[in-house]
């Protein structure tokens, strides 16, 4: 694929304080996985490294009030979301933790070379502390009243009453949210990232060098970059995350924006400890972050900065990825999708108003691949998109039970029923016949097409496009008909239809790789490769298949009312 050799493929590090629900999927995972399936099935060298963000303030609120460490608070949800993912046939090569000791080791060595080659500033400034704790808090761990509409219950960065940003010091009698102790301000020293500095290469490379980027993104990027950027602190007085690897820096650790991106770095020196660097330096390796778009700003300047004053010379020129080797690369392009809602409404943890993937399968076992289906077919690609569980149901009834499990459910069980599930032969073909074959043809080029350009909804679409060209093919061939009248016509007939359901085994495999599997197995035959989708001869006269099974059971109204049900409680 071009001029790269390997593709690095990074999704965001979920926060290990809850499980995963279906916008973390729709957003970030299933594209993700869907690009980096294909990749592999294209014969690319390619690696996808994932893992969970496992610092940050959250993570130790929430500790403090279930009474139970950090530790154990994300050595609980690390497993719970590895499951989940797991089990949703996320295929990465690692899967990874920022609590491991490979990771504090990157990340600190990360930090000293910025600190050492003069990239940071450092600069004191008040901030509240909570004497009953003895902790600095988090602006959003300050509340009081709004200074600009009076509402009690304001957050030290936001009012939710009338909206205002605030700085915490605004805050009219302000108290810590972790003791409702009133806090003090106390003067604290930091360590911050002149983004200013990087601000003229950036809009190089991302304005003018990056314009194939998402509209959505390129749009963020250019309003961050037009706005003007300033110095962000890279270090927080907490005690929960990487030391800041610097004398006199006790009680202090590295932000967690700071260190989950190297999260990407140490998962990928984890998973290949000799051969990382080439992963990370050698500029014929394309590196693509899939995010939410609330990530955005972190992936497409923060860390690209970071990674550009890693390797900047002393002089400040040149910089990244010059030399075969030099230091790290930048990404090639950061496919950040929208938000999904659910039901309406936006999804939120606090109010349980999500869809949580332990609980689906719970409900729905063995279904992975219709949520899947779905979260791709509807997923908020370039605006915010809504989940509703009647979409759901009319989605997997109407497109998975009726147009793809019905075309392969049709032509195994004909070819069981008429030659005891032996392959026929193909015979003379009509022009119906070759038009159809030549549809087919053209599948391979639309769904690489698609793909290639993150257009993954519209790459289904392709793909189901083939199980609805089988279903008409059947439905004008009427192959149960013309069996009675002219059997040797029908050999032909079926011959294409099983050509078409191996198609569908190679090209449900990004999305639906459960579903493939089974096609495949219906079919007795190892996976076709990738190549010959879109091929007439997949299948070899005289080849025996395998028992048919349905693919896909209906879901009922009672099993969506239940769903409906539980997120009004
Ligand atoms: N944990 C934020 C999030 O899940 C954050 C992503 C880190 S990616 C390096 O939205
Ligand atoms: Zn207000």
């Amino acid at each position: 694929m071009g001029k790269y050799k390997r593709h690095l493929i990074t999704a965001a590090l979920p926060y290990a304080n809850g499980p995963i629900h279906i916008g973390h999927l729709a957003g970030v995972y299933v594209p993700a996985d869907i690009y980096t399936r294909y990749l592999r099935l294209r014969g690319e060298e390619v690696i996808w490294v994932c893992g969970s963000d496992e610092h940050g303030v959250p993570i130790t609120i929430k500790a403090r009030n279930e009474g139970v460490t950090p530790q154990a608070v994300v050595d609980r949800y690390h497993e719970i979301i590895k499951r989940s993912f797991a089990e949703f046939g996320m295929s990465f090569d690692i899967y990874s933790r920022t609590t491991s000791p490979t990771h504090a080791q990157t990340a600190s060595e990360f930090f000293r070379t910025l600190y050492d080659k003069g990239e940071f500033i450092e600069n004191t400034s008040k901030q509240y502390f909570d004497p009953e704790a003895g902790i600095f808090l988090a602006d959003r761990y300050v509340t009081g009243t709004c200074p600009k509409c009076g509402a009690p219950g304001a957050y030290g960065d936001q009012c939710e009453k009338c909206g205002s940003s605030l700085a915490a010091t605004e805050l009219i009698d302000p108290k810590s949210a972790v003791t409702g102790a009133t806090p003090i301000l106390r003067d604290t020293l930091h360590w911050y990232l002149p983004l200013d500095k990087h601000e003229e290469f950036l809009r190089q490379w991302i304005l003018e060098d990056h314009k194939e980027w998402k509209t959505n993104v390129y749009g963020q990027c250019k309003s961050w970059l037009d706005a003007g950027l300033q110095p962000r602190a890279v270090s927080r007085d907490l005690d929960w995350g990487i030391s800041v690897p610097i004398e006199g820096a006790e009680g202090k650790v590295l932000y967690v924006w700071f260190d989950a991106p190297i999260g990407y770095i140490s998962a990928t020196r984890e998973l290949l400890p000799d051969d990382w660097e080439t992963w990370w330096k050698d500029p014929q390796t394309r590196m693509i972050h899939f995010i939410g778009k609330d990530n955005i700003v972190f992936h497409c300047i923060m860390f690209p900065a970071m990674l550009r004053a890693h390797g900047r010379n002393a002089d400040g020129e040149s910089g990244y990825a010059t030399t075969a080797l030099g230091d790290f690369i930048l990404p090639d392009n950061v496919p950040a999708n929208e938000f999904l809602n659910l039901e309406g409404d936006k999804i939120s943890t606090s109010r349980n108003h999500a869809v949580w993937l332990n609980e689906y399968l719970e409900d729905f076992p063995g279904k992975q691949d219709v949520l899947r289906y779905v979260l791709c077919a509807n997923a908020p690609e370039t605006k915010d998109n809504d989940f509703t569980w009647r979409d759901f149901q009319a989605r997997a009834n109407n497109e998975l039970v009726a147009v793809l499990g019905n075309f392969v459910n049709r032509s195994l069980v004909l070819t069981t029923k008429y030659y005891e599930g032996r392959v026929p032969a193909v015979g003379e073909l009509t022009d119906y016949d070759r038009e159809t074959l030549a549809e087919l043809a053209s599948l391979r080029t639309a769904v690489e097409d698609n793909i290639e350009n993150f257009r993954f909804r519209e790459a289904l679409k392709d793909v189901m496009g083939v199980a609805r060209l089988g279903n008409k093919y059947l439905a004008d061939t009427e192959p149960w008909k013309v069996v009675k009248t002219d059997p040797v016509r029908v050999e032909t007939i079926m011959n294409i239809a099983l050509q078409i359901t191996a198609n569908l085994a190679i090209a449900c495999e990004p999305f639906m790789p459960f579903t493939a599997d089974k096609i495949t197995r219906m079919l007795g035959i190892e996976r076709p490769k990738w190549d010959t989708l879109g091929h007439k001869d997949i299948l070899p006269a005289g080849h025996v298949i395998g028992t048919p099974e349905l693919l896909f059971e209906r879901i009922e109204d009672a099993d969506i009312e239940k769903q409906i049900e539980k997120l009004k409680k």
